[in-house]
């Protein structure tokens, strides 16, 4: 990924040996970008981690929740325009323990100081935190904020 784009597509699916995916797992996109999630196969959500999906928030302060509900039907969509600049985590609600939690990227935003990157939520479990950790590491990627 070298810039973000206006709009972005995220597949959702269930690949033939049951694994559970959003591709790509990091999604950039400009400020007012719009991020269209397709489900190609299984049934999934896509569900911001917000506070007012009842989860830790690991959105940018004061932005909206998003959740697609379920999409269980092949080529279903589900969309949501980013107004604020920041890393934005989000999960598929009946696969979040097996790791299925993407990420995107709005803007340029100072990786400081952002919710998504601090470490992940104590009261996770291992391989979701294990999860989020590796998405820190593709996020701060892109925001060329490597390890020091
Ligand atoms: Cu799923």
């Amino acid at each position: 990924m070298d810039e973000p784009t206006a709009t972005a597509e995220v597949a959702v699916n269930t690949t033939d040996n049951g694994e559970a995916h959003f591709n790509p797992h990091v999604t950039w996109v400009e400020t007012d970008g719009t991020v269209t999630w397709v489900l190609e196969s299984g049934s999934h959500t896509a569900t911001a981690y917000h506070p007012e999906n009842n989860q830790p928030q690991l959105v940018p302060a004061g932005t909206e929740p998003w959740d697609s509900g379920m999409l269980s039907e092949a080529g279903e969509t589900f969309e949501h325009t980013f107004e604020t600049e920041g890393v934005y985590h989000y999960y598929c609600a009946p696969h979040e323990t097996g790791g299925m939690i993407g990420s995107v990227i709005v803007g340029e935003p100072d990786a400081h100081g952002q919710p998504a990157l601090d470490d992940p939520p104590e009261d996770k479990p291992a391989v979701v935190r294990e999860k989020i950790v590796e998405l820190n590491e593709m996020c701060n990627e892109v925001l060329g904020h490597g390890h020091d």
